[in-house]
């Protein structure tokens, strides 16, 4: 049975959990490392392949100039970061990417703009004809696209949208030294209404911030707390761009994002756990570790948004001597 039949979470036995405690999530997480590695790789092998991993392409379609004061982020315009603002790609652009992704083994495109939130107009109608084309190609389509009314979740649902990234980022209590010129709870509205419209969630956060170990528990708290739990949860190494606030936050050590994985896995199995930004800090051993411990997506492709990720050619020879095998797309 295909794990995203809704049937699946019918028959199988594992236990679902919405209710962690922070002292759980922290005991779990502060767990000595090897032991970590071993529950979650037992969690992740009961509702997943051990060798598939999903790879997801990503392109920005409108870049830079972005309202927000999100600190991590170098296309926010009041930050000088060299980003420069530029126009919604057309349709035939984005299109052109995605077959190209599809050729090189994508499964699912991630279509991102650094809006505030969706506008009604013609803007927002272009990407629904993007997420239309992106379907029409076999792929998965995903948006992230900021804020969100229900109507426009419903909108895209229409369109075909397989999935919504909208992170919470940090903790509720970090939250407000990262972002001033949006709420945790205004993002948590954002997940609701893409629930509610029918689209899976993604959703997840960035570790490096600056923020305390009990504040990544939170956030893992968080996002186990939402029933049913996100389908995809991205977990972000901070990538440090010169001119953002955080440019100069000390590097974190590999280790904190497989123990940030793990946790994920063991709080929320069925979820895919995604190993997002962050990958050129990291070795393949790091890398892989972190496929140990229950993350079966990546990113792939030679830039994220707007800065660099691990080449085409060197990921594939990195899963390629793991064994991994690219996981087949959804189809509804
Ligand atoms: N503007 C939309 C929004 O904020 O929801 C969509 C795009 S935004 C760039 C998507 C996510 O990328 C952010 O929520 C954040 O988690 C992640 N991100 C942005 N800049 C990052 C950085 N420098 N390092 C790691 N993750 C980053
Ligand atoms: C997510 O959690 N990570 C991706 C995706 N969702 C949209 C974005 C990472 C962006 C890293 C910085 C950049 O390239 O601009
Ligand atoms: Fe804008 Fe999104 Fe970047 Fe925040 S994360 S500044 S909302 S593009």
């Amino acid at each position: 049975m295909d794990r995203r039949d809704p049937l699946w979470y019918a028959v199988a036995p594992m236990e679902i959990r919405h209710d962690w405690s922070l002292a759980e999530v922290r005991a779990i997480h502060d767990t000595p490392l090897l032991e970590l590695v071993d529950r979650a790789r037992a969690v992740h092998r009961e509702s997943f392949a051990a060798s598939e991993v999903q790879l997801c392409s990503l392109l920005s379609v409108k870049t830079g100039g972005c309202p927000e004061d999100c600190a991590y982020c170098p296309q926010a315009a009041r930050y000088h970061t060299g980003v420069e603002a530029e126009p919604l790609l057309s349709t035939e652009t984005v299109l052109a990417a995605a077959r190209k992704a599809r050729e090189a083994g994508a499964t699912r495109f991630c279509m991102g703009a650094a809006w505030r939130e969706v506008k009604d107009g013609t803007q927002f109608d272009r990407v629904l004809d993007m997420v239309r084309g992106v379907r029409n190609l076999g792929l998965e389509a995903c948006c992230t696209l900021g804020m969100l009314t229900p109507d426009q979740a419903r909108r895209l649902k229409q369109a075909g949208c397989t999935a919504y990234n909208h992170n919470l980022d940090t903790s509720r209590e970090a939250y407000g030294s990262i972002i001033t010129t949006r709420t945790y709870d205004e993002r948590l509205r954002t997940l609701r209404a893409v629930r509610e419209a029918g689209i899976t969630v993604c959703s997840g956060g960035i570790i490096g911030m600056g923020e305390s170990i009990d504040d990544r528990c939170d956030l893992l708290r968080e996002l186990a707390a939402q029933d049913p739990h996100p389908e995809s949860v991205p977990v972000n190494l901070l990538v440090r761009v010169a001119g953002t606030p955080l440019s100069e936050r000390p590097p974190v050590p590999a280790m904190e994002m497989v123990r940030m994985i793990a946790t994920a896995r063991i709080l929320m199995p069925r979820a895919m756990v995604r190993l997002s930004a962050g990958r050129l800090q990291m070795s393949e051993e790091a890398q892989l570790l972190c496929m140990m411990a229950g993350a079966n997506s990546i990113f792939f492709g030679d830039k994220l948004l707007t800065t660099g990720n691990p080449g085409y050619a060197s990921d594939m020879a990195l899963l390629e001597a793991a064994g991994m095998r690219p996981l087949v797309p959804a189809r509804d």
